[in-house]
């Protein structure tokens, strides 16, 4: 028979996690029939490549989207508000990596190694959410627990690449690192402060409550995944000067004991997990290991020996990759393998 292909569409093409959804569409061999890469009038013209061939950057319209069956956005939130909806309406399912829509309770949140079955959910509205990616990492190492054990509550602390920032981010640590390395004076611009030999306990803005976005993020979208709106989630989210992948420190409280060994069994055995815990010979996630990735990389596991059913783990993912642009991909094949 025939394989199926379909019309694809990368909305934000140019950025840091459109660049790496075109590579992902290359790895994973999604079967394309048409591309199409679309971005704001800024960044229309440029030329990108697809498969070895060259494809020119269009300006994203309304019309864009006719003919086409997936796009895969990743354009921010107020062009994902803008133009996820038109995308739908002209039949073009849309899985967007914005937080845009993540909370809407029409629309599916998706992490496949953990809700597959939710991708179903497309139909409402034609829109499927991918997390952001510090939760995406989290919920992969965290549902064989969740499954085996219950999960009461979760103490979070992240480790947060400036990648997750975009470009400018990743130019600004380059040039701090160098200015401060030559004893010259340090230009900041994306964050509030110095990044380079520092950490920042600020990701995205603050609310009234004290809390930043980022950090009620982790919050409403780890229940959303789960669907368990009991589980208590506490996160402080930090920016430090990594350039790819996102490292965490979870406290988890489990409802039935779990040993710290059954823990690591589990992890053995967990889709997108890898175990790398052997502390003594220095073996546990590190984030440069991760960085070009797709696996969740878990270690550090042990008992908390402060309460009667807590372990403590240590959680590293490339954040652009399994935390934006992979998990993206993955539910866009779901779609197109069952659905479409
Ligand atoms: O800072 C990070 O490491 C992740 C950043 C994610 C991000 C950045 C700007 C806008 C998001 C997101 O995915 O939640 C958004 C957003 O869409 O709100």
């Amino acid at each position: 028979m025939h394989k199926k292909e379909f019309n694809v569409i990368v909305a934000g093409a140019t950025g840091v996690v459109g660049k790496q959804m075109i590579e992902c569409l290359e790895e994973r061999e999604f079967p394309v029939k048409n591309i199409k890469f679309l971005s704001s009038s800024r960044s229309a013209g440029k030329k990108l490549q697809f498969m070895g061939e060259d494809v020119v950057v269009e300006e994203m319209t309304r019309d864009s989207f006719n003919g086409y069956d997936i796009a895969v956005f990743s354009a921010g939130g107020a062009a994902s508000k803008q133009f996820a909806p038109a995308a739908a309406d002209s039949g073009c399912v849309v899985v967007d990596n914005s937080s845009a829509w993540r909370m809407d309770p029409d629309i599916p949140l998706v992490v496949p190694e953990v809700n597959p079955h939710a991708v179903a959910g497309y139909k409402n509205k034609g829109i499927i959410a991918n997390p952001n990616c510090s939760t995406i990492q989290m919920v992969v190492a965290l549902n064989p627990v969740y499954r085996k054990f219950g999960i009461k509550r979760l103490v979070i602390s992240t480790y947060q690449a400036v990648s997750g920032s975009g470009k400018k981010a990743l130019d600004e640590l380059l040039e701090q690192s160098k200015d401060i390395l030559n004893f010259k004076e340090v230009k900041t611009d994306v964050y509030p402060h110095q990044i380079a030999f520092n950490c920042l306990p600020h990701i995205d803005s603050f609310l009234d409550t004290g809390y930043s976005k980022e950090e009620m993020k982790m919050v409403n979208e780890t229940r959303k995944i789960f669907e368990d709106d009991k589980i208590g989630v506490t996160a402080t989210t930090v920016r430090i000067p990594v350039f790819y992948s996102h490292s965490e420190s979870v406290n988890i409280e489990t409802l039935k004991h779990a040993s710290a060994e059954q823990v690591k069994q589990l992890m053995k055995d967990a889709d997108g997990v890898e175990l790398l815990d052997d502390p003594v010979n220095n073996i546990y996630p590190l984030a440069i290991d991760a960085a070009g990735h797709d696996a969740t990389f878990v270690g550090r596991i042990r008992q908390d020996e402060s309460i009667e059913n807590g372990i403590n783990m240590w959680i590293v993912a490339d954040n652009i990759r399994k935390g934006a642009a992979t998990n993206t991909v993955q539910i866009a094949q779901l779609l197109a393998e069952k659905y479409l």
